[in-house]
């Protein structure tokens, strides 16, 4: 039998990759605690936020989608609540900035957040999902943004915190889609557990395609859960408060007869309407078979006894 034996300077790719400078920043920002990272990057303010560096322990199984396609086809009912290629045209009178996001509920440290200084104070990264909405296609993008996980630590979840709601914003005179959907009980709100908020998959997203995100995939922030069918991932987000009980989320106050709280991908659940053993990618629909959790079964199946839906 032949052993390779590594040689000294043979080291593991992984740890040859620039990932490891990026660690070691990240590592000492955290050792610093929040003030102090701000003051540290502070001293950097002239490097640009975007394009942020690739995290390279997420690869895909697909080509990376055209950012035509997933910047104009979008699923963003404020704006326009049927026509999926007019959003993007209906977003003129949005204004992203300035903007905060307030953190509250059962929290030790409740804080609200500018949405500039969160950005700075973050170890942004880009990261390459596959992104599944419940209507059967998919895409494939690069996104930008930092664990939600990080975000929570610096507010100090007491023990009774058991779920997180997210609420997007809601503004007649800057989103169409309010006045032509009146009956939906808007804003849009959603929800995670606090172990799926905690998993190292999501994240809290402030860019796209190496930069910052445009207003119809949900400017100025939010949230990114890759393993759960699309419209678990809030858009816009103005507020997230940490609850005692499952709140109940948008879909599941309008829809009650379709998916539940953890609408996890999975291909053997069908829905209503859509058989889910096939997803068709954007923009030209070739088909694939859906993977359990979307392929994120390696994070995320912990989480789960299987009988969540
Ligand atoms: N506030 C808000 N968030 C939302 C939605 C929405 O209509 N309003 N649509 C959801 C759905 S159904 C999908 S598929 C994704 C689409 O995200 P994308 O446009 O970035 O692809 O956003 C989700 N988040
Ligand atoms: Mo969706």
């Amino acid at each position: 039998m032949l052993v390779k034996i590594r040689k000294g300077w043979e080291i593991p790719e992984r740890e040859a990759t620039p990932e490891s400078g990026y660690r070691s920043r990240r590592s000492i920002i955290s050792a610093l605690g929040f003030a102090g990272a701000g003051a540290l990057l502070g001293a950097e303010t002239s490097k640009p936020l975007y394009p942020a560096r690739r995290n390279p322990d997420f690869v895909l199984d697909r080509p990376i989608t055209e950012e035509w396609a997933a910047t104009g086809y979008n699923n963003f009912y404020e704006f326009h609540p049927t026509n999926k290629s007019a959003v993007r045209d209906m977003v003129g009178r949005f204004k992203p900035r300035p903007w905060t996001l307030e953190v509250k509920g059962l929290v030790n440290k409740p804080r609200t957040f500018d949405i500039d200084e969160l950005e700075k104070s973050m170890p942004l990264e880009e990261r390459l999902y596959r992104f599944r909405c419940v209507e059967a296609w998919s895409m494939a993008v690069p996104w930008t943004g930092f664990p939600l996980a990080e975000l929570i630590k610096r507010v100090d979840p007491k023990p009774e915190a058991k779920f997180l709601r997210f609420v997007s914003v809601a503004r007649k005179e800057e989103m169409p889609g309010l006045k032509m959907a009146p009956w939906y009980p808007w804003p849009y709100y959603e929800g995670l557990r606090m172990d799926e908020a905690m998993n190292s998959l999501t994240l809290l997203v402030t860019g796209i395609y190496g930069k910052a995100l445009p207003a119809q995939n949900g400017a100025p922030v939010r949230i990114i859960a890759p393993w759960k069918y699309g419209y678990k991932n809030p858009k816009s987000i103005v507020s997230i408060e940490f609850v005692a009980k499952r709140p109940a989320t948008f879909w599941s106050d309008t829809v009650p007869s379709q998916y539940g709280f953890f609408s996890n991908v999975n291909p053997e659940k069908p829905h209503p309407n859509w058989s889910q053993a096939h997803e068709k990618s954007i923009p030209r629909g070739e088909l694939r078979p859906t993977l359990l959790y979307n392929g994120y079964e390696k994070w995320v199946a912990g989480m789960y006894t299987g009988k969540e839906f």
